[in-house]
């Protein structure tokens, strides 16, 4: 199991500081939300960000586009200092050429799946991705409410990829909290990404609120494994 902060969850005016911290409280990757308005109605991080804190941290950046035509924008955000991008499969009309040009980059290539969007989009794009991203809030905005549904999508998604022997990761994005870690965990996510409802919070410094969670994670997968 990984641990991404997803900075846009961050006060944006201490955003070195912070990046500098959780590296330092060992999370494994940097989740950037990228947003344009229109794809989703709201906006958040470019690439200058990237660039900025790129020199603070050696841990993956992961840019999970939530922009229109996402292709448009890979070399941009490669250039920027990404590790790893994953484009929603509703914005961008040819889903497989767009992973191609992730990978000839020589980065990990996502697919972002919104949570009415069915599995079997990803049905012949299986040799050119890395990781799904699936989300368990409808993307736009941090703190909103887990949709329940999404549940059975992770553990079909885990069930296919066995059945694949594929080496795709599954990531979850969406108020993943100390309620829903176990029940996304359980059913196959590895990857989590953590907000509002697990990290950033206004009453805990964020070094605390990693050491919680990395312990809490810790005793969750040593009981799977007992039970298993
Ligand atoms: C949502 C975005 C996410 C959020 C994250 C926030 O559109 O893709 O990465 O930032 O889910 O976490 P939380 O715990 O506030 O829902
Ligand atoms: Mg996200």
């Amino acid at each position: 199991i990984t641990i991404g902060p997803s900075l846009m969850c961050a006060d944006m005016g201490k955003l070195q500081e912070t990046v500098i911290r959780l590296d330092h409280s060992k999370v494994d990757f940097f989740h950037f939300d990228v947003m344009d308005g229109s794809f989703v109605p709201n906006f958040t991080m470019g690439p200058d960000i990237l660039k900025d804190l790129r020199d603070h941290t050696n841990l993956p950046f992961d840019v999970h586009l939530m922009v229109d035509s996402p292709e448009n924008y890979i070399q941009l955000f490669s250039d920027a200092g990404a590790d790893m991008i994953s484009v929603h499969a509703e914005a961008t009309t040819h889903l497989e050429r767009t992973l191609q040009s992730i990978h000839a980059l020589g980065l990990k290539a996502g697919v972002a799946l919104n949570p009415a969007t069915p599995l079997n989009t990803l049905d012949y794009v299986w040799d050119v991705m890395d990781y799904v991203t699936l989300m368990t809030v409808n993307p736009g905005f941090a703190g909103q409410k887990f949709i329940p549904a999404t549940l059975q999508k992770i553990e079909k998604l885990k069930n296919e990829i066995n059945k694949k022997n594929a080496s795709v990761v599954i990531q979850v994005d969406g108020n993943i909290s100390y309620e829903t870690i176990p029940e996304v965990v359980e059913r196959g996510a590895e990857m989590l990404v953590c907000g509002t409802s697990c990290l950033f919070k206004k009453d805990q410094a964020l070094e605390n609120a990693m050491q919680k969670l990395t312990s809490f994670i810790e005793e969750l997968t040593s009981t799977n494994k007992m039970n298993s």
